[in-house]
């Protein structure tokens, strides 16, 4: 795969972490070092981030990879060979950064396909189908439906917890209560364009 020797680990930035309840959960760049001089930033899955991830998905087309682990030092994986935030709007703050997602793959099971083409709900922007705040209601920002499979930016509540939903979770693995150790999704591009480059 020569998936090691391509992947950027940058050290995050703690003033980022005001959002989110912890520094496991995180979106990195996941580029061939040809991509890596010109992006020097360890992205995380925040609005203020958006806009970085949505520039960066419209180069070409790019693939996710989303890690997981839980408290028993389990892990699986999820990957999606289609992922885009923004990929056809005009103002893509306007419109709410919403998610392109396709094409399954991985260990973990599918929590995502069902976020396809809904926007980034935060505690102060409602962009869900909710009649509720999902973000308000979940604890998290994501781009909820009514309400959500998966709520990455969920609380840090350390795994089992009994309250629903609102810590990070990926229900396809770990069912809505349980809240995972570590968290990761990395976007590149996809195999046809690295190797056509
Ligand atoms: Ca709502």
């Amino acid at each position: 795969m020569g998936e090691k020797e391509n992947r950027q680990v940058l050290k995050d930035t703690p003033s980022l972490s005001a959002l989110s309840p912890d520094l496991h959960h995180s979106i990195t760049l996941f580029l061939p070092p040809a991509h890596s001089s010109s992006l020097n930033t360890h992205f995380r899955i925040l609005p203020p981030r958006l806009r970085q991830i949505h520039a960066l998905s419209i180069q070409g087309n790019y693939e996710l990879r989303i890690d997981l682990e839980d408290f028993e030092n389990s892990t699986a994986f999820a990957q999606y060979g289609v992922f885009g935030v923004g990929l056809f709007s005009v103002d893509p703050e306007d419109d709410g950064y919403p998610l392109t997602i396709a094409d399954y793959s991985g260990t973990a099971g599918d929590s995502l396909l069902k976020h396809n083409g809904m926007k980034f709900t935060t505690k102060d922007k409602d962009n869900d189908h909710s009649e509720n705040n999902c973000a308000s209601f979940y604890h998290g920002a994501w781009w909820y439906r009514n309400c959500h499979t998966s709520n990455l930016n969920g609380q840090y509540l350390g795994g089992q917890h009994t309250s629903y939903a609102d810590g990070i979770e990926w229900s396809s693995w770990t069912g809505w209560q349980y809240s995972l150790k570590f968290t990761e999704m990395k976007i590149r591009p996809t195999r046809e364009e690295r190797e056509s480059k």
